[in-house]
């Protein structure tokens, strides 16, 4: 293989590569608390779309990477938050409070 294909190579992987992280890495949605439920833990968010979970804006409920959090937002809350599917169960991955 001369110089430039092994580096063209290269480069391709690393696009291909960069591409797949994309799709799957979370990336940080607006949206607003609705609804806390401090007994289970979980939160209700009106949310706009969840591209790293192919959703579109809807409200729904989410399970807590961080349980604590049922204590310290409450509705009317807006947020920018992160979230995944974990062991089939959808989940706030990441949480702050927008001003
Ligand atoms: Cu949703």
């Amino acid at each position: 293989m001369n110089r430039l294909t092994s580096r063209a190579l290269v480069l391709l992987i690393a696009l291909a590569t960069a591409g797949l992280a994309g799709v799957a890495r979370a990336q940080p949605v607006d949206g607003e608390v609705t609804k806390v439920d401090k007994v289970q833990h979980r939160i209700t968010l009106r949310h706009g779309p969840i591209k790293n979970l192919d959703m579109p804006a809807m409200s729904m409920t989410f399970r807590l990477a961080d349980p604590s959090w049922a204590e310290r937002y409450k509705v009317g809350d807006k947020v920018r938050f992160e979230a995944d599917k974990v062991d089939g169960y959808f989940v706030l991955t990441k949480l702050d409070r927008l001003p």
